[in-house]
């Protein structure tokens, strides 16, 4: 609990205003006015939010120097400045990682304790800002970390989302959802800028005009128009004195529509506009891949698209820059192809709003932008029915078709007489209703386009964008992801962090290359045991959060095998169920039977509409249920859903983690960014050759990686041929009891209907090919358990999964990306 803290103010401490001197008297009396004169609180009577709002309040004031420093520079005309346009940030909580970016953390920590206040209750406290679904989102957030830690001048671009990513609850097994209220309590760390603002606007038509040179030109005649209002939250760097800026859009009415309804007497009229305008921004869509034809989504792309253009082209001519060469002060990065509506909008702004012709503004254009795409799966390539598409952005729609026009142009020079590919290629889809290919339009209008493993930057070439590889292969590369060691590390698994700057320093935290130092030390019995002792004190934390959680108790000393994501066929946590069962079967058929004890671990929601992943967490829940109680299993495997992960509870969970589930089918995971997160916390993973796990392997070394599985090429041929699950099933005794076991009942107290969704896409599908992979994921599972057996191996294991993981950094990422696609340099900051 937190004690208040006693009133010891006098007059001379209660002073305004955001010092950044770094005492710890300081920041003492900074914080006691913030309770003061920000939350309107004596000390006695502040609750647990006032005291989190303050301290939040105390360490922004602390940001807010480096930031009006770094603003500064980002106004110099001979910079290059990143602007990260993402529909999604899924940030986590703030204060903590500010605290350790400033390198404040121990001082703050001893400071509040000296107060009677718990600093971690104080975090607890602190509603993350859940604006993203998964991977793509959280990747956004580590990139703002690292191109700050970086001192790279960059801006983040997105939506700032009344409701976040929902809360789930699991009721009576199944995933509930409940809305995000991160707001509620208000929102330290953003700042509003009602003076920051733009009119975005819909529908309507277009009209052809003369300018005074004569010039045929068009403009847009409107149906609506929405104000987009800016929100600014400082992103610090690790410590640096860089403060980027992530910059949100929320949407409001424009007054001038309220006051005509009001004149006209239509009230009711204004209210509905206000509600229709604000509607843009309310709620993210909680789907990990593309929501077909939801006129919503693609005005919230357009909204937040050109807010975000508008005002690069604002701050670049206030700058007094020509607009020709505005790709040399702006670098444009598009993540993925929901803000690919970006290439005809900027298109729209030179040629209609500032006159530029159109040669000359589609080289700006290209030369700006650079796509990163995110998906294999071919019904996750967004698409946007033409006459939707039409209907909204009249404009944009003529845009796109001249844009097609030359480019086919092109096409048809390159390869003459191939309409087939003509056809593929176009930036409209043709073959029966008509669509705008997003992907198409973001490949064509950048100068970059580039995939997130290696492996999927392979499979773009050769598979989903063959074409435009083809015709234009100097356009593409890879950029294997990374996440930010900050966050992932440092933050969320702090006896670790310890003991490895006991041994090498703290270098690694900006330069985690370094951590290969720690393998001279692999064979040091006094080390590994300290390693253990860390990952046991982590599994304690995880175990105590589940018995909060989920009731559920569970032994700290058996393998922590976890799998935690976003909830997804291709994904596989079903295969991940096959095998619980199986051990289960082992276990019924023989109690004796040597099972290395075991607690398997999910967490990750389902997209709300998605019926077959709602079902396998209804399984585990259901497998849970019967394994946890079965007197035969006597609590030597434990079944574990975990509700609601998100960045927060990840903090407990990756560190706490000795196996983590990778298990994808091979093919269809692009990256993965939480196999890193794993590793990095010495997790030994268990996993297909898909996304990075590829790269992990070659990494940490294949002895230190539990390899099984199709590869993606074999995944193409067995398809090719005709897969036949059925031959699998026949063939596998063990597999066929596990199946039975699901379909007779036995976990869903004899409904033999619940599941058979789930059986029957096995049996007769099986899209995913789990039971072609069953029998090799068995194999390794039981290579797994041989390892654990001998903790030495294992441990030593461990470490040198942490000691090669410095490629996964997002500082490497960043580096990389800056290099090859944007062209910009690091500008330090100095405070004076
Ligand atoms: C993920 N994609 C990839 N998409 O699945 C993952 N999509 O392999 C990769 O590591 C990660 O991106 C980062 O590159 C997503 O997370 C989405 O969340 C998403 C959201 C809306 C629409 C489409």
């Amino acid at each position: 609990m937190v004690k208040r803290f006693e009133a010891r103010q006098s007059a001379a401490d209660v002073c305004v205003g955001g010092r950044s001197d770094m005492s710890l008297e300081g920041l003492r009396r900074t914080f006691r006015e913030h309770v003061f004169y920000t939350q309107g609180r004596f000390p006695m009577g502040a609750s647990r939010n006032d005291l989190y709002m303050a301290l939040a309040y105390t360490v922004r004031d602390q940001l807010l120097h480096r930031w009006i420093r770094t603003v500064e520079q980002l106004g110099r005309e001979d910079i290059k400045i990143v602007s990260y346009l993402s529909a999604e940030f899924l940030l986590g909580p703030h204060l903590e990682n500010n605290l350790i970016n400033l390198g404040l953390y121990e001082d703050v920590r001893r400071t509040a304790e000296e107060e009677g206040l718990d600093i971690q209750v104080l975090f607890d406290q602190e509603e993350e800002p859940g604006l993203g679904n998964g991977g793509l989102g959280r990747l956004a957030a580590c990139y703002l970390d690292s191109l700050a830690t970086l001192e790279i001048p960059a801006m983040g671009y997105g939506i700032r989302y009344e409701f976040g990513i929902f809360d789930q609850e699991i009721r009576d097994g199944w995933q509930v959802e409940h809305t995000d209220q991160w707001l509620r309590l208000g929102n330290p760390w953003e700042i509003a800028r009602p003076e920051i603002t733009y009119h975005v606007n819909f529908g309507g038509r277009t009209e052809p005009y003369e300018d005074e040179q004569g010039r045929y030109r068009v403009r847009w005649i409107p149906y609506r128009t929405v104000k987009g209002v800016a929100y600014d939250t400082p992103i610090l760097g690790y410590r640096v004195n860089t403060c980027n800026l992530l910059r949100l859009w929320k949407a409001e009415a424009v007054e001038s529509f309220e006051f005509e309804a009001f004149n006209v007497g239509d009230y009711y009229g204004a209210v509905d506009q206000k509600i229709y305008s604000e509607n843009i921004t309310k709620v993210l869509y909680p789907n990990d891949e593309p929501i077909q034809g939801k006129q919503l989504r693609l005005e919230q792309q357009y909204f937040f698209v050109s807010c975000s253009l508008q005002d690069m082209v604002r701050i670049y001519k206030l700058l007094g820059g020509d607009l020709s060469r505005f790709s040399s002060h702006f670098a444009i990065q598009l993540n993925d192809t929901h803000p690919a509506i970006g290439v005809a909008e900027l298109m729209r702004l030179l040629v209609d709003e500032n006159g530029m012709d159109w040669e000359p503004a589609w080289e700006v254009t290209c030369n700006t932008f650079g796509y990163t795409n995110h998906t294999l799966l071919p019904e996750a390539l967004e698409k946007w029915p033409v006459d939707l598409f039409a209907g909204l952005f009249p404009r944009h729609m003529e845009i796109i078709y001249e844009i097609n026009r030359r480019f086919l142009d092109e096409v048809r020079n390159r390869f003459p007489g191939d309409e087939d590919r003509v056809a593929r290629m176009s930036l409209i889809d043709e073959s029966g209703e008509r669509y705008v290919r997003m992907a198409h339009l973001a490949c064509v209008g950048s100068h970059a386009v580039n995939g997130v493993a290696e492996l999927h930057t392979r499979l773009l070439k050769e598979e989903v964008l063959r074409d435009f590889y083809e015709m234009m292969p100097e356009k593409f590369n890879n950029k294997t992801n990374g996440v930010t060691p900050r966050r992932f590390v440092v933050l969320s698994n702090p006896g670790l962090s310890r003991l490895i700057t006991g041994k090498i320093g703290e270098t690694w935290v900006s330069r985690p290359e370094e951590l290969r130092r720690l393998e001279k030390f692999v064979d040091d019995p006094a080390f590994r045991e300290e390693w253990r002792r860390v990952k046991l004190e982590n599994k304690k934390n995880l175990a105590r959060l589940i018995r909060e959680r989920t009731g559920i108790e569970v032994d700290p000393s058996s393998m922590f095998d976890i799998q935690v994501k976003r909830l997804h066929e291709y994904k596989r946590q079903h295969l991940n169920v096959l095998h619980i069962i199986a051990l289960y079967n082992r276990i019924k058929q023989d109690p004796a039977y040597d099972v290395c004890p075991r607690t398997f671990i999910f967490g990750g929601k389902a997209a709300p509409g998605y019926f077959m992943a709602k079902r396998i967490i209804k399984l585990i829940n259901s497998v849970a249920d019967v394994v946890n109680h079965d007197s035969d299993v006597n609590g030597r495997l434990k079944v574990v859903f975990f509700p609601d992960f998100n960045v927060k509870n990840a903090k407990f969970i990756y560190p706490a983690a000795d196996l983590s589930e990778q298990i994808s089918t091979a093919g269809k995971e692009a990256s993965g960014t939480g196999n890193m997160k794993f590793s990095m916390n010495g997790a030994l993973t268990i996993g297909t050759l898909d996304g990075a796990n590829v790269e992990i392997r070659e990494e940490v070394g294949a002895e230190n990686f539990f390899l099984f599985g199709l590869t993606a090429e074999d995944v193409t041929s067995l398809q090719k041929n005709g897969y036949q699950p059925m031959e699998y099933y026949r063939s596998n005794p063990e597999l066929q009891a596990v199946i039975e076991r699901i379909s007779s009942g036995y976990f869903s107290n004899g409904d033999q209907e619940l599941f058979s969704p789930l059986v029957d896409s096995l049996l007769f599908h099986d899209t995913f090919m789990l039971l072609a992979d069953f029998g090799a994921y068995m194999d390794a599972q039981r290579q797994v358990e041989e390892a654990y057996r001998d903790q030495e191996r294992w441990t030593r294991m461990s470490i040198l999964n942490v000691a090669r993981m410095g490629k996964f950094s997002s500082d490497r990422a960043i580096r990389e990306y800056c290099k090859d696609i944007w062209k910009v340099e690091p500008v330090p900051v100095t405070l004076e």
